[in-house]
């Protein structure tokens, strides 16, 4: 009932905040409050009824001859790729993705949400916002929050800057991988829209896609007729994934192709309208599991304006890749003949052409399929792509890779930070695959654990403990790996992605920041057959001295001049600004950041299940300054709690005796303090700041 009456609030307010568009807030609104809902549902039902696709329509599954039956109208369905047996889906408000937030610059936006799952916790992240001054509000659990627990609600409250493309989705679990997303858009008042706007997510999907048992296959391996499944590989014969890529969607619907015939089941697709003569931009946004997509648009090219919510000085490509977790703006000048015409998001796998549809129909032409093909690349005119994870494609394929750091901002307003002695701190991350029996998903060997409190919000109560002997050199570590960084430092990370743990393409994502991207550096390659041969070489991976051995745990620069921000053919002026960036397999990517935004910020791999077996790290930045979140804002421990027990009591919980006496005083005991303590805590003099002395457990490792 509760649940009811909340979707109900929900919808009301959703209505009476849809003034512009469905779910955009008022411009004049000085605070936009939304309500999301989590909950599961099964995809390809309207209700209680299974239907079924054909023809670009769904059907009740009763219907034998679709020519003279009525389609079912598609709303309150979730078709995805239309595969007839109904998979489960974790969705937010029942859609897939969940409705976009549209807001403008400098809201105050307000999201509740609830968590209706009945067996999983939750936490929501708002991809690319940095959340200042509020860096409990990122939604990282374990990290700057307690997980909602089924049933709970939290009230999310935060600032909308900077302007641009931006999601919010699930940060627990596989929760992004089942559904849990949608488009948050943050439109700037000043600008006014020379172009209108399309909104397009893009995502592989895969019919036996549990989110856990995808994760367990991934780990144990996958088999298909009793033989090991491979991974897919692109054209660099880099990896995939033993993952398949089942189908495409865009916005929550695609096709299910089959395998054997080629053949299509007809599913609805995404139709993005367009009047001729007119300009529309599309917002991109990977919100894939693992799967990479090269995006362009039959009879038209493509003018990328933006990534990440920054704008880029336009380039013209024929198409573009994106990673889980990027965006890109593109603009289309819909200039070409009055019809349909093929949005396609492919597949990078070398083997096969699956891809993700889409129709961009002009107005005034017929409801039809468009009959359009992808433009073909020749050697007097070549296809441009931007940012491939790779440098070359095979050489009679007749394309061409532009990566990001040739790209340029499109103003002068934010050049990479400057460099001032003793201001200055240079971090090596290297993310792969590294081991020798086992090769789990890591960071310089480390292999992130959750804490098991909210570690920024309760820092007395985490350890880190990757000081353990088990971390080094050419090893590997299970612990929750921390960096520090000091108010004011200018901070240049070097991401690699080579060495034993090369092999795949990792696009990693910060929290916090909008890092300046600075250069990027690739493998060597075969340029004729495009086959990747060796790491970068700029890199000394240290460790092992064979190149295919080093776990590349303690790399630095091969030229040591180049140490201390003195890389050459760096772009300072005009970088990029991104949050999520490929590190190529065999390449390494520089970027720097401003040390501006106090809080603990998870650093990670975008692609879902490398993320969740270790391949991230936490960035404690500032941690004298991190402002305090509110009084009431809930914690969490381990019972029994070694801190707590230490701190209220010298009795183990577990008294030798047993006595039942015994653990219900030292419960009642604990219990008491622990309020007298929160208490204290939440009037210490030093209120709105974190007090360093006393937080002698989060600290740089
Ligand atoms: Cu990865």
């Amino acid at each position: 009932m509760a649940s009811c009456s909340f979707t109900i609030l929900a919808i009301l307010i959703i209505v009476t905040r849809a003034v512009i568009g469905e779910d955009e807030c008022s411009e004049a609104a000085t605070v936009c409050e939304f309500y999301l809902e989590l909950d599961h549902r099964p995809t390809m039902m309207k209700g209680d009824d299974l239907v079924y696709a054909n023809n670009g329509h769904i059907y009740k599954y009763d219907v034998i001859n679709t020519s003279t039956a009525s389609p079912i109208d598609l709303s309150e369905v979730i078709t995805a790729d239309g595969w007839e047996n109904p998979r489960l889906v974790t969705v937010f408000n029942g859609t897939m993705p969940g409705p976009p937030i549209i807001v403008y610059e400098g809201q105050t936006v307000v999201v509740h949400v609830k968590n209706s799952l009945k067996s999983e916790a939750t936490t929501l992240h708002w991809h690319g916002l940095h959340q200042r001054g509020r860096p409990w509000m990122d939604g990282v659990p374990f990290v700057t929050q307690c997980p909602i627990l089924p049933g709970q609600t939290f009230t999310y409250e935060f600032l909308a800057e900077p302007t641009g493309t931006f999601w919010y989705h699930s940060h627990m679990g596989g929760q992004r991988t089942m559904g849990a997303f949608g488009a948050l858009i943050i439109r700037n008042r000043m600008k006014e829209n020379a172009a209108q706007e399309h909104v397009m997510t893009i995502q592989d999907w895969n019919h036996d896609w549990d989110s856990e048992l995808a994760y367990m296959k991934i780990q144990h391996g996958m088999y298909e007729g009793r033989k090991k499944v491979q991974p897919s590989m692109s054209v660099d014969g880099a990896l995939l994934s033993i993952f398949k890529f089942q189908s495409g969607l865009i916005n929550g619907r695609g096709r299910y192709h089959d395998p054997v015939s080629g053949k299509s089941n007809g599913a609805p697709l995404e139709v993005f309208e367009v009047e001729h003569g007119k300009a529309y931009m599309f917002r991109v946004i990977g919100v894939g599991t693992v799967y990479p997509f090269r995006i362009s648009v039959d009879g038209h090219t493509l003018t990328i304006v933006a990534s990440d919510g920054y704008e880029i000085e336009s380039e013209v490509v024929e198409s573009f890749i994106i990673n889980p977790g990027e965006r890109f703006d593109f603009i289309i000048y819909a200039n070409s003949a009055i019809s349909n015409y093929w949005i396609r998001g492919l597949s990078l796998e070398a083997t096969s052409n699956h891809s993700a549809e889409a129709i961009l129909r002009y107005n005034g032409a017929p409801n039809e399929e468009p009959t359009t093909s992808k433009r073909s690349c020749t050697q007097n005119n070549n296809c441009v792509v931007v940012n491939c994870p790779y440098s070359y494609y095979p050489l009679q394929d007749y394309t061409k890779c532009k990566s990001l750091d040739k790209l340029k901002a499109a103003t002068y307003k934010y050049p990479a930070p400057d460099i001032e002695p003793g201001k200055f701190k240079e971090f090596f991350l290297n993310f792969g695959f590294p081991g020798t029996n086992s090769t789990p998903p890591s960071v310089n060997g480390h292999i992130f654990e959750n804490p098991p409190v909210s570690a920024m919000t309760q820092p007395k109560e985490f350890h880190s403990s990757c000081d353990k002997a088990e971390c080094g050199e050419d090893k590997l570590c299970t612990c929750s790996h921390v960096i520090s960084i000091d108010d004011g430092d200018t901070v240049q990370l070097i991401l690699s992605n080579m060495g034993n743990g090369r092999g795949y393409s990792h696009p990693v994502h910060l929290h916090g920041h909008a890092f300046h991207l600075i250069k990027m550096g690739y493998g060597q390659y075969n340029e004729t057959t495009a086959k990747i041969t060796g790491d970068n070489l700029d890199i000394n991976c240290r460790g092992n001295p064979d190149r295919s051995m080093t776990f590349c745990n303690n790399a630095t620069w091969a030229n040591t001049s180049w140490l201390g921000g003195n890389v050459p053919g760096v772009e300072l002026e005009r970088p990029l600004r991104k949050d999520t960036i490929i590190v190529p397999t065999g390449g390494y990517v520089v970027i720097r950041l401003k040390a501006d935004n106090p809080g603990l910020w998870n650093f990670h791999c975008h692609i879902e299940f490398h993320n969740h077996g270790g391949m991230q790290l936490l960035v404690n930045e500032s941690f004298s300054i991190i402002p305090k979140p509110p009084p009431d804002f809930p914690t969490c421990w381990n019972f029994p709690s070694i801190y707590h027990a230490k701190r209220e009591t010298n009795h183990n919980v577990f008294h030798e005796n047993g006595n039942r006496y015994m653990i219900l005083t030292w419960i009642f005991a604990a219990a008491f303090s622990g309020l007298l303590v929160y208490t204290l805590y939440a009037i210490h003099p030093h209120h709105g700041q974190m007090d360093e002395d006393k937080m002698p457990l989060l600290q740089e490792k």
